[in-house]
């Protein structure tokens, strides 16, 4: 993405949300944001938002951002397996976790920590997955940062590509068909478009038209492949949904303000039985991929701070001086949260790591998984000894 693909702040137009699809595919091509770069608020999409919850979403990045830094180092010491971050685009899940209601459902990758810090997961939850310790909900089954938290509206994260946005639009179905207020929300990366499953997932939406959100992110990566690969011949990610008969929106997912305002819209219409809409979030993945990845191999380590979208953070502190919200309380609110990120992990690890403390047992890796344990896993069972 260069400077010149950039629409201006204040520039696109938002339109009633019940509008019919073909009447707003140019929405599809362009570029929704409200922040311009010295972080004044423009245009029709400027949400109604307090500076309180903007200043909540600012402290969920800075959550996010230092624990995704310490469960890297964590990574680094040998404490757990695997560590993946999220930096250059905590703004989407961070925002997005304040739009979506409170019995509505989340279906998220591996890149949404700031969606469950936002829905008010304590961080020492998730880091006792991490380090898959006695604590970890999921017993130790799973790889570290696959979260799972039912009671926040937050599915249980799977490391295979893309089987989380059919389950999002079938969540969805089921909703419409039980007649609840509800809506999910599934995300996607730009890579992981090119599973079948995502495209099994915009058929029944386009047929079913259920109240489902169907988020892509695009960081400009799939590991090492540039996000040109998997769009293909396609202008935009957006533009997929066009092809489906489906709203859809390409936003700027730096800009806390458009990423609100749009998903808004998108739920808003979907409760208002107008079904589904697609939004592309444009961001930028500024560090690794995982642990296992090494960036400066595949592209100029300079590239973030080039990126014409900027850092959100910064973009929303400089918002929110304009509202009187002062450098100096934004400094001392990252401090205090990197103090509270330090003293949860010293409880994490106490509980234990990957080779310290106290671990789930064995025999709950073979529980919670069937009703009824099929054949193979009760021989494993025994093989194992516990039975
Ligand atoms: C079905 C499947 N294929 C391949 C992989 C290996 N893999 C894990 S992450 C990844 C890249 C995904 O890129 P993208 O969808 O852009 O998401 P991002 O990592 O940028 O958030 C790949 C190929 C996988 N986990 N599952
Ligand atoms: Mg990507």
């Amino acid at each position: 993405m260069t400077v010149a693909d950039l629409q201006p702040a204040g520039d696109a137009y938002r339109p009633p949300t019940d509008v019919a699809a073909r009447d707003i595919m140019d929405l599809a091509f362009g570029l929704i944001r409200v922040l311009d770069d010295e972080g004044m608020a423009h245009g029709p999409w400027i949400p109604n938002l307090s500076r309180d919850t903007l200043v909540e979403i600012l402290g969920t990045m800075f959550t996010t951002r230092a624990y995704d830094a310490r469960m890297m180092k964590a990574q680094r010491q040998g404490k757990t397996s695997f560590s993946m971050r999220s930096r250059g685009e905590e703004a989407i899940g961070a925002t997005t976790a304040k739009v979506m209601g409170p019995d509505d459902m989340c279906f998220p990758t591996y890149r949404q920590a700031s969606y469950l810090i936002g829905r008010g997961q304590d961080p020492l939850v998730m880091m006792n997955q991490v380090y898959g310790n006695a604590a970890d909900l999921n017993r130790g089954t799973q790889i570290s940062g696959m979260y799972t938290a039912a009671d926040l509206g937050f599915f249980s994260i799977s490391g295979n590509l893309a089987t989380q946005m059919p389950q999002a639009v079938g969540w969805a179905m089921a909703a419409k068909a039980k007649g609840e207020p509800t809506a999910a929300l599934g995300f996607v990366g730009d890579g992981s478009t090119a599973e079948g499953d995502m495209h099994a997932a915009l058929t029944f939406a386009s047929t079913y038209r259920p109240p489902v959100i169907l988020a892509i992110v695009n960081n400009q990566y799939a590991i090492s492949t540039d996000e040109e690969v998997a769009r293909g011949s396609a202008q935009t990610f957006a533009q997929r949904g066009i092809g489906y008969g489906l709203p859809s929106l390409r936003v700027d997912g730096n800009d806390v303000l458009a990423i609100h305002s749009a998903t808004s819209w998108a739920r808003d219409r979907a409760l208002d039985g107008h079904g589904p809409t697609v939004i592309e979030f444009v961001t930028y993945r500024a560090s690794a991929h995982s642990s296992s990845d090494d960036p400066t191999r595949y592209r100029p380590e300079d590239e973030f701070d080039e990126f014409p979208l900027g850092d959100p953070i910064k973009r929303l502190r400089l918002h929110l001086q304009h509202l009187g919200y002062t450098n100096d309380q934004a400094n001392e609110l990252d401090t205090t949260i990197r103090v509270m990120i330090e003293a949860k992990n010293d409880e994490a690890e106490a509980i234990g790591t990957i080779n310290t403390g106290e671990r789930p047992p064995l025999s709950k890796t073979f529980e919670l998984v069937y009703e009824t344990m099929p054949a193979h896993l009760v021989r494993q069972q025994k093989q194992a000894g516990l039975q």
